[in-house]
């Protein structure tokens, strides 16, 4: 039986899984949880990050609006489901994550600069007072992800070098920091390897700390002669040096399958950018971001998904 290691998150959302279905990952019955309805002038909200927060759950989200412009704003919610998104942007740019270090909540996002993407760093203890640091490398890069504790004396970040377009390639990466500030010691991670990952990858949600390592869910991209599909892959990152990849599923645990993955404004696409994990229960619950419209939920367990990791493994 694996553990995370971690908070206890008794409130956590939760949906059994469906009966006789056979996979590790299953889709919350009322998918999508947020649309454009939620907030006036939204073409689409869809790849977000969330957290335990008070008695329930806060959130940023990534908005495109009617003028197409990426922002993001914050949200809350009493069970993780039903949120309310507040107007007030916090920072231009887009694909959200959050995590918890030392009391504090610290956001990562793809930044806008003049010269092309990059990583920017804020944290906040009240999500609404926000103190922006520099940004975590020169542009181009995405998918930056914490993680959620320093390990040894240094904080770790993911990180996707790529171009200023929709990158063709993708690796991930992994830079160190005693301060937040100055990021280096950069090691490689892990690279495409199936078919179903062949054009890039990046990491999503904040990893998850187990006894068994980092579980590290992330996208993977397959071009197809109709486009990208991307779909959500699980790897185990060891504890001490997260660069070294101990488990790898040779297959993704999610993909576009149903209508509100398949049909948006960028088709086929399942994006994670959060998890909640319970360490009482073993739960996951996964946030991501549907068709680049939507945000839909799934769930997994601690056990299903490392056990499945195994089962498949890429790494012999
Ligand atoms: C990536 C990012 C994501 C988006 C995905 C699919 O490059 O920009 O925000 O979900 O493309 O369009």
């Amino acid at each position: 039986m694996a553990k995370i290691i971690g908070e206890k998150i008794a409130n956590i959302p939760w949906q059994e899984k469906p009966q006789g279905w056979r996979y590790p990952v299953w889709r919350y019955s009322a998918n999508p949880i947020i649309t454009r309805d939620n907030l006036f002038m939204a073409n689409s909200i869809f790849n977000s990050a969330v957290v335990p927060y008070g008695d329930g759950f806060a959130g940023v989200f990534r908005v495109d609006y009617y003028s197409r412009d990426q922002r993001l704003v914050t949200g809350f919610s009493k069970d993780g489901i039903d949120w309310n998104l507040d107007e007030k942007v916090i920072f231009e740019g887009y694909d959200p994550r959050l995590c918890m270090i030392e009391g504090k909540y610290y956001l990562s996002w793809v930044n806008h600069t003049p010269h092309g993407t990059t990583i920017g760093i804020a944290y906040t203890t009240d999500f609404k007072e926000w103190t922006q640091l520099e940004d975590a490398c020169y542009p181009v890069a995405r998918n930056g992800v914490l993680f959620p504790r320093k390990i040894g004396d240094e904080y770790m970040l993911l990180i996707r070098p790529c171009d200023r377009g929709h990158t063709p390639y993708g690796d991930i990466f992994l830079s160190r920091s005693k301060d937040l500030t100055y990021w280096g010691k950069h090691r490689f991670v892990m690279a495409p390897v199936k078919i179903w990952e062949s054009t890039k990858i990046g990491a999503g949600p904040t990893p998850i700390e187990t006894d068994e390592g980092w579980l590290m869910f992330y996208h993977g991209v397959l071009t197809s002669c109709n486009g990208f599909t991307y779909s959500m892959g699980a790897a185990i990152l060891d504890l001490e040096k997260p660069w070294i990849v101990k488990h790898r599923a040779d297959c993704f645990l999610l993909s576009p399958h149903e209508n509100y993955e398949c049909v948006g404004d960028v088709p086929n696409v399942v994006f994670p950018c959060a998890a909640l994990a319970d360490s009482e229960t073993g739960r996951i619950a996964i946030y991501y971001g549907a068709a680049d419209t939507t945000v839909s939920m799934a769930f997994t367990t601690v056990d299903e998904t490392i056990d499945f990791i195994k089962k498949n493994d890429l790494i012999k």
